[in-house]
């Protein structure tokens, strides 16, 4: 009997209608999985929190959710707000304050969706990026002089650590051997310029590559991976960056595999001494917030990945080819992949394939 005990945070925009369809889907996988039951803890933390106190969750936010197994997340963000404001005000303090130095981003072309590039087949593009996730360009690390004056200073540090570095290169190739129909890792930097933190980072990947011979390994420039994941996605199996570089092909990963309203995030704790955060790659969506419209599907994959993290693989798996089939069927979609459901009809329909799995 496992019953896990959940903090779910809306946060903002969409995030607030996507987050009820992710809470459908838990439902839904409790009651048809023996023995299987979530304890949800709803707190209403972002920008309309910040709005009446000042901040974007209490003081002892990071303490209170200690005690929970995992996080579900919406989004963060506030077209009244600047989003250097809100990110660093919510998101990215949990993924510091609860050690989540791996990000791990599925991108995969679903049969029933189509890619915006031509010829891709279901299954083509299957890949998974893992993301470096609490330091490098995102460290919290430099400042302003002089501000306003003509002789205005501003510094901006990217840090890596041999830690946090070696970390998450070494959960992609262990997430290549646990998978083993993934054969290749890439590591994608810019150490022609970034000729400190990228030259380290692509020495930290020869020598934990040396330790899996059995991996096929490749190293890219990030404006060359760019172009691959646009010209020849297939070719990429395990990729793994750092911070900015893998926030920034997960979103292209994204955009190819349909949709961003499909991409799930997981934010890991490995040591699991804190807890994990699941949330859709996806933002706030100002263009959308507020109509019912945006996609539920990410929260729902993100939910799978939680289960999977829990260790309910059937539990996961059911969620995960309950997603397939709502893409393949097409019968009920919103409307970024052709169809005029609202996200709870997609959500609905998503919890009922789950129950009837
Ligand atoms: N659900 C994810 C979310 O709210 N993302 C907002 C965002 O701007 N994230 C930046 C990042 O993950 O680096």
């Amino acid at each position: 009997m496992a019953e896990y005990k959940l903090a779910v945070i809306p946060g903002d925009g969409v995030g607030l209608e996507v987050i009820v369809e992710g809470r459908k889907a838990l439902e839904a996988v409790a009651s048809v999985t023996d023995g299987l039951s979530f304890q949800f803890t709803e707190f209403p933390w972002g920008s309309a929190y910040y709005r009446e106190t000042g901040n974007f969750m209490p003081d002892d936010g990071i303490e209170t959710l200690k005690g929970f197994d995992s996080i579900l997340f919406g989004a963060v963000g506030d077209p009244n707000i600047p989003d250097h404001i809100t990110l660093h005000g919510l998101l990215l303090p949990m993924r510091r304050g609860f050690d989540q130095g791996v990000c791990i981003r599925p991108a995969y072309l679903y049969p029933g969706v189509e890619s915006p590039l031509a010829g891709k087949k279901a299954g083509d593009i299957d890949m998974v990026i893992f993301r470096e996730n609490t330091e490098g360009e995102y460290a919290p690390v430099g400042g302003r002089l002089y501000e306003g004056t003509a002789h205005e200073v501003v510094v901006q540090t990217n840090m890596f650590t041999r830690r946090g570095t070696e970390r998450i290169i070494r959960a992609a190739f262990e997430y290549c051997v646990r998978r083993n129909k993934k054969k290749k890792v890439t590591s994608v930097t810019k150490s022609n310029a970034q000729a400190f933190g990228m030259v380290f980072w692509d020495e930290v990947f020869r020598e934990v590559a040396a330790e899996f011979p059995q991996i096929e390994t490749e190293s890219l420039l990030v404006d060359r991976a760019c172009m691959d994941f646009v010209r020849w996605p297939e070719e990429f199996d395990v990729v793994v960056a750092s911070n900015l570089f893998a926030d920034i092909l997960s979103d292209i990963a994204a955009v190819v595999t349909g949709s961003m309203g499909l991409a799930p995030s997981a934010n890991i704790n490995p040591e699991r001494e804190y807890p994990s955060l699941f949330e859709p790659v996806h933002g706030a969506a100002f263009d959308i917030m507020g109509k019912g419209i945006a996609n539920p599907l990410a929260t729902v994959s993100a939910v799978a990945m939680m289960l999977d993290h829990f260790g309910e693989m059937e539990a996961a798996e059911r969620v995960d080819n309950a997603v397939a089939r709502c893409l393949q069927t097409r019968s009920v979609l919103t409307s970024d992949l052709g169809g005029t459901a609202s996200t709870s009809e997609m959500g609905d329909e998503a919890a009922r394939q789950i129950r009837e799995g």
